[in-house]
């Protein structure tokens, strides 16, 4: 607890958005630097995991559930999710992206700054560029790409989440 007086510095949330299978697990799990097997199995509620991005302090890192889930409350614990987000990855795991850049448009009016990314670009021809030049167009957002079994582009995403939360 901090003494009566004493500002609180604001926790910064990260969520990470997308469908099922989508790879948001192992992406919350590679930024936080942990071993991709901890990340097996599935959510049934948002799970708040807490870290420290170097030079940023703490944050929380949001995991939440496909946007895509059958289960029923699935939509409902998401969007409490995404009102409480101040960053907002959305995953991209393919040229499928209707409900992405819903999602996107979605939580940039809750007041989220998005970062697309396409995900699992190791499965993807010509590694995702194709499909993250069109999310780019679409949403208006520059958008990176990643593969956390590959270990591509994570360390690029968690600068671009540095330079939105110094900024
Ligand atoms: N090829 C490849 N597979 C990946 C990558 N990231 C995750 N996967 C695999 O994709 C599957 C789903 O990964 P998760 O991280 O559990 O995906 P999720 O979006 O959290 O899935 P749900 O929680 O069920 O919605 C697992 O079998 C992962 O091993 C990646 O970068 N490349
Ligand atoms: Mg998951």
């Amino acid at each position: 607890m901090s003494s009566a007086g004493m500002p609180q510095a604001k926790r910064l949330r990260i969520g990470v958005f997308g469908k099922r299978n989508s790879g948001k697990s192992s992406l919350v799990y590679a930024l936080m630097s942990q071993e991709k097997a901890l990340a097996s199995g599935k959510v049934t509620d948002p799970v708040f995991r807490a870290a420290e991005i170097r030079g940023l302090g703490p944050v929380t890192f949001m995991d939440t559930i496909g946007f895509d889930d059958i289960r029923k409350p699935s939509e409902q614990q998401t969007k409490e999710t995404a009102a409480g987000t101040d960053i907002a990855i959305v995953l991209v795991p393919n040229a499928s992206m209707e409900l992405e850049l819903a999602w996107m448009n979605r939580l940039r009016k809750a007041g989220a700054v998005v970062i697309p990314v396409v995900s699992c670009i190791d499965e993807l021809p010509d590694e995702g560029r194709e499909i993250a030049a069109a999310v780019q167009e679409a949403s208006g957002r520059k958008t990176l790409r990643v593969s956390t079994h590959a270990n591509i582009g994570v360390a690029e995403l968690m600068a671009e989440i540095a330079r939105h939360a110094s900024a």
